[in-house]
């Protein structure tokens, strides 16, 4: 046996830690996957999974080839057979019933693959549904919307600069588990520890004592989906008590005395019973922020994924600039990734909003999409427009999307319906295809979108470890085959109009290389192929780059430097990296003010009587994906429902027994774990689970940890109003003993 070393990063969460392996190339086997001492971000740290990817390489249910479902069973095809039928059947669907008949739904593993994220513009340009649904509107885009609104681009968001602060107060995050959610932080509870060494506090205002909350110098309860309202209070205060004091931002910030105005209503004593946060609290909380040195706010999940989620994203960006944090060292920094992904384009992009709306419902577009809560009722939808054909690229609607089991009908009466995943799991058993990728083993990776959320600037190329075999494809080529095959083209055609796409943007946005031709920049990249060669455009065209001659990086050196390059810390990057029209801030855009009457009338209306669900993240859970994998399934029933003592004497219920919980469109039971950790009043149960499908072909997952879907209780009628995010945060529901 020959062992070879291998580093790369961990590609399961944003965290994505260095890690050192011991391989076997010839027999394709892993012998060791550990922290990587020498790698500047993680120094050496991992959690429980970073043996993620090995396990699914390992698991024998996970698919190496295409599956084709013939009379209901599944029957292994070859690829060409597999490619020309997919192309083949959507391209009828496209040209019988036109370009929306086809509806496509894309998963969070396409952020942990660069390729894919590469080519995937171009593949929805190619496809041109208006109906494209994503995991992003069950996570962060209230965040990319207001991001959109204020700095003029949807992806450009300001992460905490953790390392340089000293006072962190975190709302609807739980870092210390997902390991830090834009805010990409390798060993977060270190950085917090550290922070708290240097004389800082970190805050916590979640409805749940959360592990990070343990770990915090001060816990809040929140009553679930009332951040707005308390953020509202925390500006209402700032203006109330002189403490407004932007700096160096308000000489590119419109819309400031608007906002005084618009707080007036949501004094601390107003919002106080809809919170549950005492007003003197809250005042204590603004008093010890703006006495801090470096104070930053951040928000994350628990923030986007509730009624009011464009709200209170964009109202801890607000407060970030009223007190002069963002772009400010331990504030909310930008970072400056060595792809250059977040600079702004010459001209300033049209913002994609509501260019069309959904079927159904009239609901607005964002960035190309619509909210995936209304998959179900479009794909329902009957008559001139209805969809024929799915879609689904690395996802698992049914568990991760609200009534996952409506879509699971729903999809029952397509024509059509292909995978890009390698499991038969709840949504794919749906399939009539199902085409596998390359298992991350198997491809070569680079962090692109986590260089752009990450709290310290880095660049880390991940090498291929082993040979995928024979005929295997990366998710980026099975995408390109079959765009290329449905629009008479070839995967080649669409390479080249990639890097001829890429090199003409490059040449548009950056003057310094208007001497070089395309022709040039070709010629000077020639040693790479397909996405590591757009890789090495912009790495060398971006702010660290050789531009293509002189000093600096390349994705040669890159590749020379196997624990990846500290690239700095953020540094301030603000009026420069405005995507505005005037590269300026308006802090109050009218698509999220509009929303404020909605927020007025919650207020007058005050808070329900019901039970209100919330969700948790468990260390060794990534959505609802790992669950097939014994290391992580086994153990203790991880899928009960959380309730406070309180809750759990009125309604009857004992620790470990059993209650019914249900909701306006389903009602299931589970185990209860009973602890004062939850908040009076709410309940909290994880997402991901509900295994118990009996066409799957996960026998690890349905047999270990099958548990119930929280999705099958989340309403799909609620969304967010402006970004049409789910709300599977504060969903209303009764509680009974079963
Ligand atoms: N109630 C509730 N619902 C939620 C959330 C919540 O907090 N509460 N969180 C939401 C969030 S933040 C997210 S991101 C979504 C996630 O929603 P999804 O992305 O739809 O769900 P996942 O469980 O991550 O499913 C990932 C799928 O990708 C497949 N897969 C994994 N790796 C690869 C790969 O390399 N190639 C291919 N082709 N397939 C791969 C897996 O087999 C699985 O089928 O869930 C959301 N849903
Ligand atoms: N182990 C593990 N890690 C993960 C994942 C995973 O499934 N497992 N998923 C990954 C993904 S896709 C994502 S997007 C990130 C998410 O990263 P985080 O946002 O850190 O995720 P959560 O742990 O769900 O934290 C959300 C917190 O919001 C709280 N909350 C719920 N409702 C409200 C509310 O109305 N107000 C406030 N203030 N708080 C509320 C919840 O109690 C919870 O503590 O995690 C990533 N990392
Ligand atoms: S924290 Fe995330 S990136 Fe680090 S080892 Fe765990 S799963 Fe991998
Ligand atoms: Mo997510």
């Amino acid at each position: 046996m020959t062992t070879e070393t291998i580093y790369r990063s961990c590609p399961t969460c944003e965290a994505s830690c260095g890690l050192v392996m011991e391989v076997d190339r010839a027999a394709k086997q892993v012998i060791s996957i550990k922290g990587d001492p020498d790698n500047h971000r993680s120094r050496g740290y991992v959690c429980a999974k970073s043996q993620a990817f090995r396990y699914i390489y390992e698991d024998p249910e996970r698919l190496t080839g295409p599956v084709k479902k013939v009379d209901g069973q599944w029957r292994e095809i070859g690829w060409e057979e597999a490619l020309a039928e997919t192309a083949g059947r959507l391209a009828d669907v496209r040209d019988q019933y036109g370009k929306d008949a086809i509806a496509m739904y894309y998963g969070n593993p396409n952020g942990h693959n660069f390729s894919t994220q590469i080519y995937t513009q171009m593949f929805i340009t190619l496809l041109n549904t208006e109906r494209f649904f994503s995991a992003g509107s069950v996570d962060q885009q209230p965040k990319n919307l207001s991001c959109e609104l204020l700095y003029g681009n949807g992806w450009v968001f300001p992460i905490p600069d953790i390392d340089h602060s000293d006072f962190f107060v975190c709302m609807g995050g739980n870092p210390l588990v997902s390991q830090g959610s834009l805010m990409s932080a390798p060993d977060i509870e270190s950085r917090l520890k550290a922070l708290q060494q240097r004389g800082g506090k970190v805050v916590v205002i979640d409805p749940r004592r959360t592990e990070t909350a343990d770990i915090a110098d001060q816990h809040l309860f929140i009553r679930p989906g009332t951040d707005a309202f308390a953020l509202m209070a925390f500006v209402n205060e700032l203006f109330a008590t002189g403490r407004v004091s932007p700096g160096r931002l308000r000489d590119f910030t419109d819309g400031i005395e608007r906002l005084q105005s618009l707080s007036a209503p949501y004094t601390p004593e107003a919002v106080a019973a809809i919170t549950g946060i005492p007003a003197a609290r809250l005042r204590q909380l603004v008093h010890d922020f703006c006495s801090a040195g470096a104070p930053v706010l951040y928000g994350r999940i628990g923030l986007c994924t509730q009624q009011f989620g464009t709200l209170a994203s964009w109202l801890v960006d607000v407060v970030n600039i009223l007190t002069g944090r963002l772009d400010a060292r331990g504030g909310a920094m930008f970072p400056r990734p060595a792809t250059a992904h977040n600079d702004p384009a010459s001209a300033p992009p049209e913002l994609g909003y509501n260019r069309w709306q959904s079927r159904a419902r009239g609901f607005p577009e964002y960035m190309s999409m619509l909210p995936a809560s209304l998959m179900a009722e479009e794909m329902e939808l009957q008559g001139e427009h209805q969809v024929r054909a799915l879609i689904t690229v690395a996802g698992n609607p049914v568990l991760s999307v609200p009534n996952g089991k409506r879509i699971r009908a729903a999809m029952d009466k397509l024509d059509f319906i292909v995978a890009f995943d390698f499991y038969i799991n709840e949504t794919t058993s749906q399939a009539d295809i199902i085409l596998p990728s390359t298992t991350q083993l198997e491809h070569s990776n680079y962090d692109f979108l986590f260089t752009s959320t990450c709290v310290r600037n880095f660049a880390q190329y991940s090498p291929q470890v082993f040979e995928p075999p024979g005929g295997a494809l990366e998710q980026y080529q099975i995408l390109n085959e079959v765009t290329a095959r449905m629009n008479g083209m070839s995967r080649a055609d669409l390479e080249a109009m990639m890097l001829d796409g890429l090199i003409g943007q490059l040449q548009a946005n950056a003057p310094e290389l208007s001497h070089l031709s395309a022709d040039d920049i070709k010629q000077r990249t020639a040693q790479h192929h397909g996405p590591e060669r757009l890789l090495d455009i912009m790495l060398r065209a971006g702010p660290y780059g050789d531009k293509f001659g002189g000093d600096g990086l390349t994705l040669a050196q890159l590749k020379a430097m196997p624990h990846g390059i500290d690239l700095g810390p953020l540094e301030p990057r603000l009026p420069g990296l405005l995507a505005t029209a005037k590269q300026r801030i308006d802090i109050a855009p009218a698509v999220i003010t509009d929303d404020l009457p909605r927020l007025q009338a919650a207020l007058a209306q005050g808070p329900g009587d019901k039970m209100l669900l919330i969700g948790r993240r468990h260390i060794r859970d990534m959505n609802s994906w790992l669950h097939n994998l014994n290391h992580y399934a086994r153990g203790k029933n991880r899928c009960t429902l959380l309730i406070n003592p309180q809750d759990a004497s009125r309604l009857g219920l004992a620790d470990a027994g059993r209650a019914k919980i249900t909701s306006r469109v389903g009602a299931f039971e589970a185990e209860v774990t009973v602890s004062d950790s939850i908040m009076p009043g709410v309940v909290s149960l994880p997402h991901g689970f509900g295994h118990t499908y009996r066409d799957t072909q996960q026998t690890v997952a349905t047999t270990l940890s099958p548990g119930i879907s929280a999705n099958d209780l989340v309403d799909d009628n609620e969304m967010d109003r402006p970004s049409g995010t789910s709300v599977v945060n504060g969903v209303p529901v009764d509680i009974a003993a079963a």
